[in-house]
């Protein structure tokens, strides 16, 4: 109650830059929305789409980030270098960062706390396995990972966390509005008093055709959307069901 919705669209490693900026432009066109929106291309196109989004409510996010400010890391990218090129937010500890470069609950926290250092907001990823899921495991691994990912003052300072159920991410399904319910008010609760003003998202699957009933979902704040944010009449609709 009283938090403005976020409509995140998590563009993941797609697209040429022609399309990135095509893309941009078509989400930066849409009349004002009840939600924020918020676009995450790839690091390789941060700069032209930044362009594209000049003058615009929609705002620009990355993937990604290093823990440390810069140094010696080959082929990493800071959050000062983010924050620099007019990056507001950063993906942190999504699933597929977790599974393809072994992220731990430690990295992401480490991530989320250079991102908060740079005036970066956090959208830290969490969610089960299918496993997890069906052994009624969900509720304590999602809490565990909370505890483990995010820092001290995360809520306070704006940070922003996303349910992912790793089953759900690129597969169609999606749990049911009721687990859904369940989960989002689980880690509301983890996070105490924090919690209140904490942004909840829910992703994994969610396109125009489900967007509506989740939205409306005690403690949903809004979506980070994989798939469907590369149509900008896709992204958009999930955005006008809020
Ligand atoms: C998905 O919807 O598949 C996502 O992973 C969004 O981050």
């Amino acid at each position: 109650p009283g938090v403005r919705p976020l409509i995140a669209g998590n563009w993941k490693m797609n697209g040429t830059l022609a399309e990135a900026i095509d893309l941009a432009r078509s989400v930066a066109a849409a009349p004002p929305q009840k939600a924020d929106l918020l676009v995450c291309p790839p690091f390789v196109h941060l700069v032209p789409v930044a362009g594209a989004l000049l003058k615009t409510e929609v705002a620009l996010g990355a993937q990604d980030c290093h823990a440390a400010g810069k140094g010696a890391h080959t082929g990493d990218v800071s959050a000062p270098m983010l924050a620099d090129l007019g990056a507001r937010y950063v993906i942190l500890g999504h699933s597929e960062r977790r599974a393809d470069h072994g992220e731990t609950d430690a990295t992401v926290r480490a991530k989320a706390e250079a991102a908060l250092a740079a005036k970066l907001i956090p959208v830290v990823c969490v969610g089960e396995s299918e496993a997890e899921r069906l052994s009624g495991q969900a509720e304590s691994v999602v809490a565990t990972q909370l505890a483990g990912s995010l820092p001290q003052g995360f809520a306070a300072a704006g940070g922003v966390v996303a349910y992912e159920p790793v089953w759900a991410i690129g597969t169609g399904r999606t749990p049911t509005e009721e687990d859904i319910a369940a989960m989002h008010a689980r880690i509301r609760a983890e996070l105490g008093a924090e919690g209140a003003g904490l942004r909840i998202l829910y992703g994994g699957s969610m396109k125009p055709s489900n967007a509506a009933g989740i939205l409306a979902l005690p403690n949903v704040d809004g979506g980070l959307i994989g798939g469907a944010s590369l149509k900008a009449d896709d992204f958009l609709a999930i955005a006008k069901a809020v």
